[in-house]
């Protein structure tokens, strides 16, 4: 098993559930529901389904029980990302090799598809029909809502949009990548956990690797993104070296938190380690 081939079927799993929960572009608000699945499909690496499939096999469950978990936080991302292109916000014209959503359809209906793939991430994960019993789904929509709000996600990009060169060190550019990225990696292994049937030591444990792996990740991120010049970004303070092996060491220390749960935990370490060390 090598990532690339886990990531590619979870794409392939997660793809034909999406397709079948948001809503066809032919219903009404057909321009509402086009925006939504212009970004969605055919998407990008789908790396939060794969740790979402990875965490339920790490629980010992075949990967499809975490689909509604999957399919949940690959549409918060999606939300993420169609709000963060906006001209308040990044203002960027291209993601995922198209246009962006607001470019495309305009601004406020940009908005109203962040807002709606928002929303109905949760109807999915409370709602979804694969196996799971109500107080694993309940948790698990609490772990996905602590992640997409203001004291993660939201306040992750609030504080990288406040964020200035100079006043702040490493440590403040980590707690936004904390907050910004790696929560939602984090709650994606999570949330995969708890369909599969996780106990609360294993969910702790996850919960920690997903953290270390999503900050791990985010510097990955900055490091193939270096000619952007982010103000919040480890690259500029520590430079490209230090912040390598700073994500080396993140990843080792992620690793070592799958310590003894054998080859079940096999795709969530090779999941880590191909976000760290990825070109793309
Ligand atoms: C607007 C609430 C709100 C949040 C925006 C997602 C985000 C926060 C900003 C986008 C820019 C950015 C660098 C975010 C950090 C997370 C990240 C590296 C996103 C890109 O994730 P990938 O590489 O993208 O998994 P694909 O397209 O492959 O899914």
């Amino acid at each position: 098993m090598d990532a690339d081939s886990y990531l590619a079927e979870s794409s392939s799993l997660v793809d034909r559930y999406l397709d079948q929960v948001v809503p066809p572009a032919s219903e009404s608000p057909a321009r509402l529901h086009a925006a939504m699945r212009h970004l969605l499909f055919p998407g990008g690496k789908r790396l939060r389904p794969a740790l979402a499939f990875a965490g339920c096999e790490a629980a010992g469950s075949p990967a499809e029980r975490a689909l509604p978990a999957a399919a949940a936080v690959e549409m918060v991302h999606t939300y993420s990302l169609i709000h963060d292109d906006l001209p308040c916000m990044d203002d960027d014209d291209e993601r995922r090799g198209r246009a962006t959503v607001h470019v495309a359809f305009g601004e406020a209906v940009a908005v109203l598809a962040g807002d709606a793939l928002l929303a109905q991430a949760f109807e999915v994960l409370a709602g979804g029909p694969a196996p799971a019993d109500p107080e694993r789904r309940l948790a698990a929509v609490r772990d996905l809502s602590i992640a997409a709000g203001s004291r993660n996600l939201v306040g992750g990009q609030a504080d990288d949009l406040a964020f200035r060169a100079g006043e702040g060190g490493a440590g403040a550019i980590e707690s936004i990548h904390q907050r910004k990225s790696a929560a939602l990696i984090a709650a994606s292994v999570t949330a995969g956990a708890r369909l599969g049937g996780g106990d609360p030591a294993l969910l702790e444990r996850l919960h920690r690797f997903g953290e270390g792996m999503g900050v791990a990740f985010q510097i990955a991120d900055d490091l193939l993104d270096r000619e952007k010049e982010e103000a919040c970004s480890l690259v500029r303070v520590l430079g490209a070296e230090r912040a390598r092996a700073r994500a080396e060491a993140l990843l080792e220390e992620a690793l070592a938190r799958l310590e003894d749960l054998g080859e079940r935990a096999e795709p969530l370490r090779e999941l880590a380690r191909f976000a760290v060390r990825r070109n793309r």
